[in-house]
């Protein structure tokens, strides 16, 4: 038999299969649904489609290495996330700030938040036969995880929010607060059942996939009922 075929039992492989084809989907879907919605909304629909192309690309290549070797495409898991997390902070920011002012550093705190939890993830996943460093780091990314809850339930995010938002950014903002408390924790419980639980890659990367589809996805079509939604009700600029 052909190692390099996908097999049709080989359950990993056919989640980075899955996943692959509703990322470029959904990529079609923001991007012709962008026509549909008023102003800076259309920007916001943009950054979806950017985030769910960007992650396609990695979803074929880490297909295929997980068909060819059996092993994590690690590296390839983080470059997607280095590069989609933070225009997804960016996204934050957009929907903020297309409602009154809010600091840059509104973002770059956000943004360096995200930065650190991706870093110590990534440290510690190259480190996984070294226990201290599989964990230690773990502990460091997922305090700036916490840091990143904090600051959009109580610091300047927050209060931008409710001071200035309307009704459809409030929707939107919400939305991602809960994507980023519920379904970002998908991530730190798949490493911890991966490295710690099962001990098992193959686990460890289901649910991976699964936190992609719901926090790419998902989060995308948040964005879109909230500026749809925008469009019926209110005037944005
Ligand atoms: C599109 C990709 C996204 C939204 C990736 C998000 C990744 C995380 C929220 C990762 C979180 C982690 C921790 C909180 C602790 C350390 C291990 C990580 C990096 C898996």
């Amino acid at each position: 038999m052909d190692s390099h075929m996908l097999n049709p039992s080989d359950y990993v492989g056919v989640s980075f299969w899955i996943i692959s084809a509703a990322m470029v989907a959904a990529t079609f879907f923001f991007y012709v649904e962008r026509d549909r919605v008023v102003g800076k909304w259309k920007t916001s629909l943009t950054v979806s489609a950017m985030v769910t192309l960007i992650a396609a690309i990695h979803y074929f290549y880490m297909r295929s290495v997980w068909v060819q070797t059996g092993e994590s495409p690690t590296v390839f898991r983080y470059v997607d996330w280095l590069l989609t997390v933070p225009l997804l902070i960016a996204e934050f920011y957009l929907i903020l700030s297309a409602v009154g002012t809010v600091s840059a550093g509104v973002f770059w705190r956000l943004f360096t938040g995200a930065i650190v939890m991706l870093l110590a993830g990534y440290l510690g996943e190259l480190n996984a036969d070294n226990a201290t460093m599989l964990w230690s780091l773990f502990v460091v990314g997922t305090v700036a995880w916490l840091y990143i809850i904090y600051e959009i339930f109580a610091g300047e995010a927050s209060k931008a929010n409710t001071s200035q938002g309307t009704v459809a950014s409030k929707r939107a903002f919400s939305a991602m607060r809960l994507i980023v408390t519920f379904g970002w924790s998908i991530y730190p419980i798949g490493y911890i059942y991966g490295y710690a639980g099962s001990g098992d890659v193959g686990a460890l990367n289901i649910i991976y996939n699964l936190a992609d589809f719901v926090n790419k996805i998902a989060f995308g079509l948040i964005i879109w009922a909230a500026a749809t939604a925008s469009n019926a009700n209110e005037k944005v600029s």
